[in-house]
């Protein structure tokens, strides 16, 4: 085994790889752009090597670079992940020729499966089942005609080059054919620089059923059982399980044995994954070969109670795979959500920015053991693999995954419902998120009977972005309850309501709170009015022209909050960011921003640095004194007046350097309360 290996990668698979690193005592190197000198993956590792600027193109793409940080440090052997160089047969090349070991497959193998058409050729050969096609060297137009006329329509056209859905065309009719083709042609050209295409029977409504397979160096082979990945969005997977729900042990098997065909008729060694199409009668084709460790790759950790990652070590170090296929067995069900900084009501549009609030559901990161439930890869039914912590950014360098959620059942309504629950457990506040998206599919009717194929997400468009009804009142009874418990003090070391208790229990209280709705598309509405009342041991809260009994207590949890609300009960929690209140609960996101209506009127009186009374009244607590230095909003003076609590914030930041009356004091209209001095 080796003693030090370098991870050509960054984000959750990087983090993920050095895990395995350290269970089995391997030294890790990371590599790092510009961008990612404090990322999670830097730290994760033993050692780092900075690689270069921010893009891709100036970092983690660069061959020569990551070999001459591996010699350097003494890595024998480099990692590279998914994405970035893991199946680029120049750098798997380039290590070789360096003396460092590729953990992948051999560059041929690579090459095999990077053609669709020689591909398809060698699959043939090693009868692994075809979608009914052409994929000849013949690219004689007339000819292609002719086979799209034999095979029947509808046929699909594919850029032999391609790969990920780009260079494909739907033919519905012979007539259509020659227009469709030499735009297939045209674009293959200019996306692949290979006009060469093949074409198939177009398939409806198919499953992505992939095999995970595993190859040594000593002729052994295996397969680690089916993932379907049905659930896709324009060729990007949004939920993985496995195993693949519905399918028969005859067909599993069948596909799994296809699968290793395929692997064994390419040399393959390592981790691959081999993707077929199904159809909803259980045939299954051959699609392409992925020749590296793919993100899903958890969920077959989760039924199979192996560490993939470990795999990969043992089988690039030349020992022979851990498990024959007889020991191989499937425990129960495994789901894998990807959560996204993206804006699903924007297009699925990227959101970058600074992850100010992350809180995943209770589980483990990959860290074996961590909670001594059992084996590898399978110690929790709840796994969060992540390369991103709180504080840290979503850059728009790279690719914005925030999280990949993985959840195990011992069947698989049970790894939906603990799916659900670890969803609505996920609080994210900064960029936007697919969370509640997420939770939509997996609450639609087609994901929970295990109706998939590859139009789920389209077809059922309109009810999974239908507007939701929120849990308005009781977030914003949660709001108010933190907005309370910051105002009565507690951050600022006084509390004018404790001061006062005998005062108020004799008068009553009320105090009147501004807010403004912020929704999920980051419109705001305008500014609506809750009053909050306290009467002798009565609260209540009087929103929209309802009035009605309040109450609420910290919960047991930081930002943790309990309120009744009328007869509405809630706990969530909420996470205050400056005067906005990000309120978790229910399984739904609400945010509100709080209008700090005295130090507003402070700010409209061009007062800067004088902090007048707005009303005659009488000052019930101080909550500053001079050498105090204050942010803008911080309050400062609580007046009363008219039986209403008026909180005077400041109208910037700056320090106090007076402060002119003291609880008790009347205060005439006007009169100047403190001085502050602005920075
Ligand atoms: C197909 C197909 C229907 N019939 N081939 C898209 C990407 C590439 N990996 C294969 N793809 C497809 N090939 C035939 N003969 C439908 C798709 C397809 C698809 C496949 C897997 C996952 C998502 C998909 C989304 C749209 C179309």
């Amino acid at each position: 085994m080796f003693n030090k290996i370098l991870i050509a990668n960054r984000g959750e698979i990087a983090c993920r790889v050095a895990a395995t690193c350290k269970r089995l005592g391997i030294a890790s190197v990371a590599v790092y752009s510009d961008a990612d000198a404090n990322a999670k993956h830097v730290s994760a590792c033993d050692e780092a090597v900075h690689i270069g600027g921010s893009t891709a193109a100036e970092s983690y793409l660069r061959v020569e670079r990551i070999i001459e940080a591996a010699r350097a440090t003494g890595a024998q052997a480099v990692h590279p992940g998914y994405g970035f160089l893991s199946e680029n047969e120049d750098f798997a090349h380039a290590c070789e020729a360096a003396g460092i070991v590729f953990i992948g497959p051999p560059v041929e193998a690579i090459a095999a499966m990077g053609s669709k058409a020689a591909a398809k050729a060698l699959m043939h050969a090693a009868a692994v089942p075809l979608v009914p096609g052409y994929h000849g060297d013949d690219q004689n137009t007339e000819l292609l005609h002719h086979e799209a006329d034999a095979i029947g329509y509808p046929v699909l056209l594919k850029a032999s080059a391609g790969g990920g859905g780009k260079g494909m065309r739907v033919v519905e009719r012979s007539e259509d054919f020659p227009a469709a083709l030499a735009s297939c042609k045209r674009e293959a050209a200019s996306s692949f620089g290979n006009d060469r295409v093949l074409i198939e029977k177009y398939l409806t409504r198919p499953r992505h059923v992939e095999v995970q397979v595993f190859a040594d160096r000593h002729g052994g082979a295996v397969y680690l059982f089916d993932r379907d990945c049905s659930v896709q969005r324009r060729h990007q997977k949004v939920l993985e399980e496995a195993p693949a729900p519905g399918l028969s042990a005859e067909i599993k098997r069948e596909m799994g044995e296809a699968a290793v065909a395929a692997a064994r008729a390419v040399n393959y060694v390592g981790a691959g994954t081999v993707e077929f199409i199904m159809t909803a009668t259980g045939e299954f084709y051959f699609m392409e070969m992925n020749t590296r460790l793919q993100v899903e790759h958890p969920v077959t950790e989760m039924i199979t109670g192996q560490d993939l990652v470990e795999w990969q070590l043992r089988v690039a170090a030349d020992e022979p795979l851990p498990l024959t296929q007889e020991q191989l067995k499937i425990d129960g069900h495994a789901i894998e959500a990807r959560i996204y900084a993206e804006h699903p009501a924007r297009g699925f549009l990227p959101s970058t920015g600074t992850l100010k609030h992350l809180r995943m559901p209770e589980g483990v990161e990959f860290v074996i053991d961590a909670a001594g439930l059992g084996e590898p890869g399978r110690k929790a039914p709840v796994r969060i693999d992540s390369g991103v912590r709180e504080g840290d950014t979503i850059t728009p360098f790279y690719d914005p995954m925030i999280a990949k959620l993985i959840v195990h059942g011992a069947t698989r309504e049970e790894a939906l419902a603990r799916m659900s629950r670890a969803l609505h457990a996920c609080e994210v506040v900064g960029p936007h998120t697919n969370v509640e998206f997420l939770q939509r599919i997996v609450a639609s009717e087609p994901f929970a009977t295990g109706d998939l194929d590859t139009g789920l997400i389209e077809r059922h468009h309109d009810a999974l972005f239908a507007p939701v009804k929120q849990p308005f009142k009781e977030a914003l009874a949660l709001a108010c309850a933190a907005l309370l418990t910051r105002e009565g003090g507690t951050a600022h070391g006084a509390s004018p309501w404790d001061a006062l208790s005998h005062w108020r229990l004799n008068g009553g209280y009320t105090q009147t709170l501004g807010w403004l709705t912020i929704h999920n598309s980051g419109e705001k509405d305008s500014v609506f009015m809750v009053t909050f009342a306290r009467d002798g041991g009565t609260q209540t809260l009087e929103h929209d022209g309802v009035r009605e009994q309040f109450t609420w207590s910290n919960g047991s949890g930081l930002h943790e909050y309990r309120a009744t609300i009328g007869d509405a009960r809630a706990t969530g929690r909420v996470f205050v960011d400056g005067d906005t209140f990000h309120v978790f609960c229910l399984g739904h996101a609400l945010a509100f921003e709080w209008q700090n209506l005295l130090a507003h009127a402070a700010d409209a009186e061009g007062g800067e640095g004088r902090l007048t009374a707005p009303m005659p009244g009488k000052v019930i607590a101080v909550l500053v004194e001079p050498g105090t230095v204050v942010e803008k909003g911080t309050p400062l003076i609580v007046m009363e007046a008219m039986k209403m609590e008026h909180t005077i914030g400041a109208p910037a930041a700056g320090t106090v350097t007076e402060v002119l009356y003291a609880v008790g004091d009347q205060v005439a209209d006007g009169a100047q309360l403190l001085v502050l001095d602005v920075q």
